[in-house]
């Protein structure tokens, strides 16, 4: 049995759900800041998602007819002035975290193990969220910030996991993944990472076979208990997932 050493929390859709009510509409704001008519709705949101990174995603749109041409220089402004409407919203409190996400944090913080962040968001969106959601000791109790275009190939590539685990020294069996999507799931795989994913609306119907835990939420004791979508390790007393529920997935 291999012990757990170090935990890496995923962010977008994981730590909270940023992406509907979060990058959506600060995309959408940032495209009527610039002028342009373009809206994502929920729905087309939704199918974007497949698409991972915000500049990536925008020039995905462009290049399937969704918005007129731009270069690279102006898909970049458009995005900083996404990311500034994102960190608005997140600084006016509308998005709280996701239920158990405190618990497990504290609980393995307290518990010695190495806490790290591997995303595909860009830092000053990440850096709003745990200014404003979970507070700014977090800054110092997440060994590793690892986010956005500090690796070149971003989820479902392995690479942001790999860099956060280089940074701290840790091996991939002594690691486990907090994840929410289906391309968070593959870049976590590729990493050889032991992987709990916690889904929402729009990752609810992907692909996760393989994954050591998926469940609704992480939950809080007293609470209704979470939904269980598949446990193939068998763990017991799912009423929400403990340190003790990782520790004996690492077997
Ligand atoms: C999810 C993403 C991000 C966000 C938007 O990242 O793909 O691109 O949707 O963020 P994760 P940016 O789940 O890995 O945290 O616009 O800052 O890229
Ligand atoms: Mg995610």
């Amino acid at each position: 049995m291999a012990e757990l050493k170090c935990i890496l929390w995923d962010v977008d859709g994981t730590l909270a759900d940023t992406e509907r009510d979060g990058h959506r509409v600060a995309f959408n704001m940032a495209f009527e800041a610039a002028g342009l008519e373009r809206r994502w709705d929920v729905a087309t949101y939704g199918a974007l998602l497949k698409v991972t990174g915000g500049k990536e995603r925008i020039r995905f749109d462009i290049d399937r007819g969704g918005m007129a041409e731009m270069n690279a220089e102006t898909i970049a402004e458009l995005h900083a002035k996404k990311t500034e409407f994102y960190q608005s919203l997140i600084a006016a409190g509308g998005i709280p975290l996701r239920s158990g996400v405190r618990r497990l944090l504290e609980e393995a913080y307290a518990a010695g193990i190495t806490l790290g962040v591997a995303t595909t968001t860009t830092p000053a969106a990440l850096d709003a969220l745990i200014e404003h959601s979970l507070g700014n000791e977090w800054f110092d109790r997440f060994a590793v910030l690892a986010a956005g275009d500090i690796v070149p190939a971003k989820k479902p590539a392995p690479d942001i996991y790999d860099y956060a685990m280089q940074k701290l020294a840790v091996a991939p069996e002594n690691t486990l993944a907090l994840e929410d999507s289906g391309n968070g799931w593959k870049s976590s795989q590729a990493a050889k990472l032991r992987t709990v994913v916690t889904v929402n609306d729009y990752t609810r119907d992907q692909d996760f076979s393989g994954a050591d835990l998926v469940v609704s939420e992480l939950g809080d004791p007293g609470i209704a208990a979470i939904e269980v979508l598949s446990n193939r390790h068998g763990l017991r007393d799912l009423q929400c997932v403990t340190l003790t529920h990782l520790r004996a997935l690492m077997a």
